[in-house]
């Protein structure tokens, strides 16, 4: 399979989740191009989801980064790059090799992974490399060394389809890995008789094709896992042939289980009969799969979650078979990438081990790096606080946010404005993180960039470029090539991104005669043109012998054995109290992409959770109402959330989304509440387990304000800025100071020149409201009252993008913000054909099938099909 597709259509891979699924891109030859689902790619077969669909929308230039910058002025690649090396020799020389450090991502490709960590091991010599990938994989990466000896996602996606029960354990696979979602929704409507069970403290979208849902207490996977094996091992599942063939460990494994079982209703929270169901159905079904993400791995336990999965598939012998197994899901599209290239603080490269010399000094030679490190480096969490203490003179970001997105955000945010040298690469200049750089680089983005990344079920796919360089970006491999090599480093000539990754490819046979999973030494000869043609590969691709597509099939050989885990039970870090009653678990929503530079601006993503809301449950509301704004208070920090009641959340947690930034919603980024406590095997921080209290945020009055365009994010305490279809921008907002003199000066933001406005005004009850008329086009409006309860937003917004002169019916109703005669506002659920609730519940279709063909909602990406089915079966049954 070529990449390229007759005339212009290029195959890529969709650069969001780590599903990988590949895409045909047709460029338009205006910088844009049109974005369909691979057919031909195994791990999607044409399907996309909303985010996946709305790729060419993502593509414009508006807010990108596109020249090298030092101190904050445009500088030449030259002066940049030389700026670079200089920070970096000067840092090195003044605190040592343990004074600099990387901080890279699970976004970039394989082969920019592989020159950062060349860079940062073999060139400074230090092991303070560390990725995003801490926050995300570190978990299960740890559990996957400690049972297999190696970081092995033993399965594959069909493995979710053959499966007779699917587990799904702190995964919102719906929304988080949607084409997978779909192609086991698909599985199960094929075959009925397929039982998905999800566990997770909320009611979540994933909840709807699930024929049973275990609420557990956040933090108590292990319990539940621990009462499980024991079952197994009672009900006689206990595999002895395989064990003594292939494992160790499952005496020590089932003592600590055995200790913790009698409990695990308690410490789960959970009906001691709905734990006794889960056993059953687990035990029942030789061919299950149990999928894990970040319920599990974002833990203060979560390498004790994902070993307590692992050993009860092996104990039972039920791994590396068609259909069974333990199955990691990977979060970011090249997350196992990363950890192939080794670019994380504990790892060397390509599965090479700092603690087996002849690897070390294998690698050494290889990189001609004399001053290799012999042992791990700084952590994300301990990387930033080293660099708030002073102690790291030189820090390089790629393709991160670290001051969004990682926990104790307040006091990241102080780390990074002290740092004395500050490098960040990005593609948009709208980045909380590269506000406080010293050098700027532009990289090149998704649709430009060239390379491999590496998907959940270990399949190599290639991103490529199907748009030109915009402005003087550069793909990151050359970047740190060019710094590297004005560091006087040998090595780092590559012509291209198949150079480096045959180097890669090369580094992953060293550990030989040593047997290692991962070898990809086979692509090692690969030449140009076979790189640019590279069609989805799993690996392993050794230059010799045969490749399984399972590891630790039965019968087939495990090196080393397998090891069952003993895993005490360990409660999260912060327990609730009087003063922080409530649990707060963070996490994502369908349309957006973490810190929402690239989702965040497209209005169809927008739509379905334009602002950034707090779910509690409506027992826990305390009198508050929700709409209202709250405010959320830890012992870290505070962040102010709009309020949503919902009884799919669990008594005493609340929910709130990780992607708002100081770009779009300064006042709620989450992370400046999350203490930064790390599982101590893993250092993965306990991102989903804040002990927090909820509070009115007080505000002496509220708005929205439509604006033709976007407005700074500071101009209210709370600011919420949500784009529009054809441009303009709605901002949400809420302050202190006088309401009348907060009308003039939001007025005067809109500023329409020349404007006619209709003003209407009752300052006895604190309402004030104005809309401005150009060429009898509305040109914005700003709505103002003392609460929350203002007028409705959506007939205003598409009037921002309205084409002709407004109707006298129309104008009059402006400042009610009701069309005249027009339906109630309701809110979007089908983002791909833009159908409302209100639409949807109207249809008089009954099943998610007949609402699709009434009014097409679902039957674009589907990542809405099951809120349409929670919405339909809302509908009282004479309706
Ligand atoms: N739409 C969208 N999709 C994405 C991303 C995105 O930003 N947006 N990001 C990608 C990335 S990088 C990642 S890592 C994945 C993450 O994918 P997921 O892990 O599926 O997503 P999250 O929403 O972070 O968390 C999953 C669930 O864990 C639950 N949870 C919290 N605490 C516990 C617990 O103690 N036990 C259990 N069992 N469950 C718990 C939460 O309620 C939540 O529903 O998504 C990927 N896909
Ligand atoms: N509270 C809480 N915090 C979390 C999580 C959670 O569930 N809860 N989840 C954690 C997880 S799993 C993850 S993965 C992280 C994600 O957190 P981040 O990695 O901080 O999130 P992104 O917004 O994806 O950051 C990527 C940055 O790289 C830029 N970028 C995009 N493409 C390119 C490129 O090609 N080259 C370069 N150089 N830059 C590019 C983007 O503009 C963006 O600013 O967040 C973590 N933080
Ligand atoms: S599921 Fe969606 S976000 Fe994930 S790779 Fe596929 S299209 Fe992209
Ligand atoms: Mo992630």
């Amino acid at each position: 399979m070529d990449g390229s597709l007759g005339a212009r259509a290029i195959r890529s891979t969709c650069p969001y989740c780590g599903v990988g699924c590949g895409v045909v891109a047709t460029p338009d030859g205006r910088g844009g191009a049109t974005i369909a689902g691979d057919a031909d790619h195994p791990a999607n077969r044409g399907r996309l989801c909303s985010k996946g669909t709305a790729l060419g929308e993502t593509l414009g230039l508006e807010d990108r980064l596109l020249h090298p910058e030092v101190g904050g002025k445009r500088a030449t690649w030259d002066a940049a790059l030389d700026a670079v090396a200089e920070g970096f020799r000067h840092a090195r020389a003044r605190h040592g090799p343990d004074g600099v450090a990387l901080y890279v991502s699970g976004q970039l490709l394989t082969e920019d992974y592989y020159a950062a960590n060349r860079f940062a091991k073999g060139v400074l010599g230090t092991a303070n490399i560390d990725s995003n990938s801490r926050l995300c994989m570190a978990s299960a990466v740890a559990a996957h060394t400690r049972a297999f000896g190696e970081d092995v996602v033993p399965g594959v996606y069909e493995d979710l389809e053959l499966a007779d029960t699917l587990v799904l354990v702190g995964s919102n696979l719906a929304w988080c890995h949607p084409v997978l979602f779909q192609r086991a929704m698909a599985a199960k409507a094929a075959r009925p008789a397929m039982r998905i069970v999800v566990v997770d403290p909320r009611r979540t979208a994933t909840c709807e094709g699930a024929d049973l849902h275990l609420p557990l207490a956040p933090g108590s996977d292990v319990a539940l896992f621990a009462a499980l094996l024991a079952h197994l091992a009672d009900r006689g599942l206990a595999d002895q042939a395989w064990l003594d063939a292939h494992a160790e460990g499952a005496t020590e494994a089932l003592a600590a289980a055995r200790a913790i079982a009698p409990r695990a209703a308690a410490l789960t929270g959970l009906d001691a009969g709905v734990v006794a169901r889960f056993c059953e159905m687990w035990a029942a079904s030789p061919r299950t799969v149990t999928l894990w993400s970040q319920g599990v791995n974002q833990s203060s336990a979560g390498t004790d979650k994902a070993n307590a999965i692992i050993n009860c598939h092996l104990l039972t012998g039920r791994i590396g078979v068609p259909g069974a197994g333990p199955f990691s899901v990977t979060g970011q599209p090249n997350a196992m990438g990363g950890r192939e290239t080794g670019a994380l603080a504990t790892m060397l490269a390509g599965h090479l081990r700092f603690d087996v010399p002849e690897e070390h000094a294998a690698l050494a030679r290889f990189w001609q790096a004399p001053a290799l490190p012999t042992k791990p480096g700084l952590k994300a969490t301990q990387l930033f606080a080293a660099l708030g203490a002073g102690r790291i003179g030189a820090l390089w970001v790629m393709a991160t946010n670290p001051a969004v997105s990682l926990p104790d955000g307040d006091a990241v945010r102080d780390a990074l404005a002290r740092a004395p040298f500050l490098v960040v690469s990005e593609v948009t200049r709208r980045s909380d993180s590269a506000a406080f750089a010293h050098v700027r680089l532009p990289a090149l983005a998704w649709g430009e960039k060239d390379g491999t990344v590496t998907n959940s079920e270990r399949v190599i796919s290639r991103q490529r470029a199907f748009l030109p360089p915009p402005g003087e970006a550069r793909p990151e491999w050359w970047i740190i090539g060019q710094v590297a090599r004005r560091l006087g480093a040998p090595g780092f000539a590559w012509d291209g991104p198949a150079a480096v990754f045959r180097e890669h490819a090369a580094v992953t046979g060293l550990a030989r005669p040593a047997a290692r999973a991962f070898d990809i030494s086979g692509l090692a000869g690969m030449s140009d043109a076979d790189y640019a043609a590279l069609p989805p590969t799993r690996w392993p691709v050794p230059a010799a012998g045969t490749a399984p597509t399972r590891f630790f099939a039965a019968g087939g050989t495990l090196a080393p054995r397998a090891r069952l885990v003993p895993t005490p039970f360990r409660a999260p870090v912060e327990d609730v109290s009087a003063e922080y009653p409530l649990r707060l678990l963070t996490g994502r929503l369908r349309d957006q992409w973490h810190m929402m530079t690239r989702t965040g601006t497209v209005p169809r993503l927008m739509a379905h959770s334009p602002e950034p809301v707090l779910t509690l449950h409506p027992g826990d509301a305390g009198g508050l109402e929700a709409g209202a704004l709250v405010e959320a208070t830890s012992a870290r920090g505070r962040a102010v959330f709009r309020l949503a009641l919902d009884d799919a959340q669990r008594r005493g947690t609340a929910f709130a989304p990780m992607h708002w930034t100081a770009q779009l919603a300064p006042a709620a980024r989450v992370n400046a509440l999350v203490a930064p406590h790390a599982d101590p095997v893993s250092f993965q921080p306990e991102l989903k387990n804040a002990a927090i209290r909820i509070a009115p945020f007080e505000a002496a009055w509220h708005a929205f304000l439509l604006a033709p365009r976007r407005l700074p994010a500071d101009i209210a305490p709370f600011c919420a800025a949500i784009p529009l279809e054809g441009g303009a921008w709605r901002h949400e907002l809420a302050g202190n100071d006088a309401p009348d003199a907060a009308f003039a000066r939001l007025r005067g933001l809109v500023a329409a020149d020349g404007a006619a406005w209709q003003v209407m005004e009752d300052p006895a009850i604190g309402l004030h409201r104005a809309a401005a008329l150009r060429d009898g086009r509305l040109a914005g409006a700003v709505l103002l009252g003392p609460d929350a309860a203002l007028p409705p937003r959506a007939w205003l917004a598409a009037l921002m993008a309205g084409e002709g002169p407004l109707a006298p019916g129309e104008r009059a109703a402006l400042l009610a913000g009701r069309q005249p005669g027009g339906p109630p506002p309701s809110p979007l659920v089908c983002a791909c054909h833009g159908v409302t609730a209100a639409t949807i519940l109207g249809c008089g279709a009954r099943d998610v099938a007949g609402a699709g063909e009434a009014t097409r909602a679902g039957t674009g990406c589907g990542s809405c099909r099951p809120e349409i089915a929670t919405l339909l079966a809302r509908l009282p049954e004479d309706a």
